[in-house]
């Protein structure tokens, strides 16, 4: 196992030095231009959905998760403005959407949030029959329990989370949760900001699945994560860009993180690592969908479609360093990003639950602890 992780270490450093990601942070841009509400043409269903000028597309995604190149080139082929705005968990996400004001028409959950973005009428059908590459999504992303019949959603890409660290400051002795969760307090770090990570993480530590809805079990893990959270050591909850840009200044020892975000770092600083612990730990589905607030629905829809062209998926996975669902895109992946089994767990460790895909939990009880340890750990 410590052979396993240490290849899969390296591999995840040389595909961060070999498709030469760049730290370049997705541009954010206010639209100046005004939405035209057009009443007449409106039906009763849509009353309260806004007519765009069909000219902005408005999308809210984690942040650095797309190549600038592919949004430049969309807005001149299309002659559209695409405006960008990023978020770094998707219960953030959920709070801006459910807080309205805004005017998205297209968003990135992930798999584990679709049934309560449904739930809470956020989404309209994607109607894949107007999307001519949805063919090249590859089989196993095709029809998934979150979203039977991709009524909803098309995967858009996916990773796990794992432990990272600068070389040049840190070198950690062993692969394991136990560097942050264990009763030493000599190390600088930070979580990500994100519960079902930080929560699913702790779980993972002590043995338990990321998807437990055990209400011991998430004692359990809240009890530990309350210790966690007390140590000197602990410098707070970031995101998976604010967690590689503390590695990268130097300023601590280790970061939970999600794997791609630290491989864009790499490139900058080949002595950004990082490792999946052996205890064991998350990997989700991102997807796009179309939200029922969209303004510019069949722009929304182009946008979805051009992304699933196999060179534009290529070009977002080699840039963003994440994994690609599109069977298509595949021989135009750099080679140790198709490879990796960061990006492509084995069989076994998928299996095992080693790398355990994060599942919504059953509404009730669990849900409940899970907001409520979160809401404790980040008030202190
Ligand atoms: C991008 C993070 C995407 C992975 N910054 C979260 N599922």
């Amino acid at each position: 196992m410590r052979a396993k992780a240490a290849l899969l270490q390296a591999s995840l450093l040389m595909c961060g030095l070999l498709v030469g990601c760049q730290k370049q942070a997705v541009q954010t841009s206010q639209t100046q231009a005004s939405q035209t509400q057009n009443s007449q043409t409106q039906t009763s269903q849509t009353r309260n959905v806004p007519s765009g000028d069909g000219r902005t597309l408005r999308i809210f995604m984690w942040s650095d998760y797309i190549d600038p190149q592919i949004v430049k080139d969309f807005e001149k082929a299309r002659g559209v403005r695409v405006v960008i705005d990023t978020y770094e968990s998707n219960e953030a996400m959920l709070a801006k959407l459910q807080g309205g004001g805004s005017s998205y028409d297209l968003a990135t959950p992930s798999n584990y949030f679709i049934q309560t973005m449904l739930r809470a009428k956020l989404l309209q059908p994607l109607k894949t029959e107007l999307l001519p590459n949805f063919k090249n999504v590859a089989a196993g992303f095709v029809n998934p329990g979150y979203d039977p019949g991709n009524m909803y959603t098309v995967p858009y890409q996916y990773a796990a989370t794992g432990l990272a660290y600068n070389a040049a400051r840190y070198v950690p002795a062993s692969q394991s949760w136990s560097l942050i969760f264990g009763p030493a307090d000599t190390l600088k770090f930070v979580l990500l900001d994100d519960p079902r990570e930080v929560i699913g993480a702790a779980l993972k530590y002590l043995g338990y699945s990321v998807n437990s809805a055990s209400v011991p079990q998430l004692r359990a893990a809240r009890d530990l994560l309350r210790k966690v959270v007390a140590k000197r050591g602990f410098l707070g909850f970031d995101g998976g860009p604010g967690t590689r840009n503390r590695l990268l200044a130097g300023d601590i020892d280790l970061g939970q993180i999600y794997v791609g975000d630290l491989l864009q770092g790499a490139a900058e600083n080949p002595k950004l690592r990082v490792f999946l612990p052996r205890e064991g730990t998350t990997i989700s589905t991102d997807t796009l969908v179309l939200l029922a607030a969209s303004p510019n629905p069949a722009l929304a829809r182009e946008f979805i479609d051009t992304v699933l062209e196999p060179k534009v998926s290529a070009a977002i996975s080699n840039y963003t360093s994440y994994g690609n669902p599109n069977a298509a895109a595949r021989r135009y992946l750099a080679p140790l990003l198709r490879d990796n089994p960061a990006f492509n767990p084995s069989q076994a460790d998928l299996k095992s639950g080693r790398v355990e895909l994060i599942e919504e939990l059953p509404p009730g009880k669990p849900p409940r602890l899970f907001d409520r340890v979160w809401s404790e750990l980040k008030s202190r």
